[in-house]
């Protein structure tokens, strides 16, 4: 049986992250008079730190120099690290730890393939870093989802060509990017904003042991 490459986004399907981005995002973006919401806090999953302040800037109306995007970048990390650094392994997402145990039981190949420059702090935090073969996070790529980029390096990593891989996914973007890169993508979320993904499952507790078998096995 060929093995199988099994690739995990970060934030949104192994832990909620999204939650602190939201927190660092509105305090920075409110500082500059500017609102945000959890509506426009969705629009920035999987997308990287850089574009993110580009569309809450654009989202504003607002223009600035270059060395202030950088301060403001600055800023916006350190807020999102301190929420970080209180992080602990309850914040593991439902599930995950069973199917990364099963993954493991049967043999596959298993990498985390995330937009964050800071997956590998996260992964600390949370104690997962042990369950994958490979890390490739934004410090390793130069193009952000949903070009494939990040889930071609993982496959290269895993040594598994990326038709054996499998993705899983909460952005349209990621979505996307897995789909490209030929691989089976599984949204994790809603239907309706994860309709391009080959399967989609609200999180892992739906997901059961027989299904993980039968992509290991097909
Ligand atoms: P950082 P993922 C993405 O992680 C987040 O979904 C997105 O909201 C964030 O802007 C991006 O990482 C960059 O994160 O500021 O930590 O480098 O979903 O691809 O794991
Ligand atoms: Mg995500």
């Amino acid at each position: 049986m060929t093995k199988k490459g099994f690739i995990f986004d970060l934030d949104g399907v192994i832990v909620d992250t999204a939650k602190y981005h939201f927190l660092a995002w509105k305090k920075l973006a409110n500082s500059l008079d500017i609102d945000f919401t959890e509506e426009e806090n969705e629009q920035l999953k999987g997308v990287s730190r850089v574009k993110s302040l580009e569309k809450i800037l654009s989202w504003g109306n607002k223009t600035i120099s270059e060395d202030q995007f950088k301060a403001l970048m600055a800023e916006k990390n350190e807020d999102y690290l301190n929420h970080i650094s209180k992080m602990d392994e309850d914040e593991i997402l439902p599930d995950v730890p069973r199917v990364l145990q099963l993954l493991k039981m049967k043999e596959q190949a298993i990498s985390l393939g995330s937009a964050s420059k800071n997956a590998r702090a996260i992964l600390d935090r949370v104690n997962l870093k042990a369950s994958f073969h490979a890390i490739v996070d934004g410090n390793d790529v130069t193009k952000a989802k949903p070009d494939p980029e990040v889930f071609l390096i993982a496959a290269k990593q895993l040594e598994v060509k990326p038709e054996d891989c499998i993705v899983f996914e909460d952005s349209v973007a990621g979505v996307e990017a897995a789909n490209v890169a030929n691989m089976i993508s599984i949204g994790i979320g809603s239907t309706d904003v994860l309709g391009h993904a080959k399967y989609v499952f609200k999180d892992f507790t739906e997901i059961s042991d027989e299904f993980i078998t039968s992509l290991i096995e097909n």
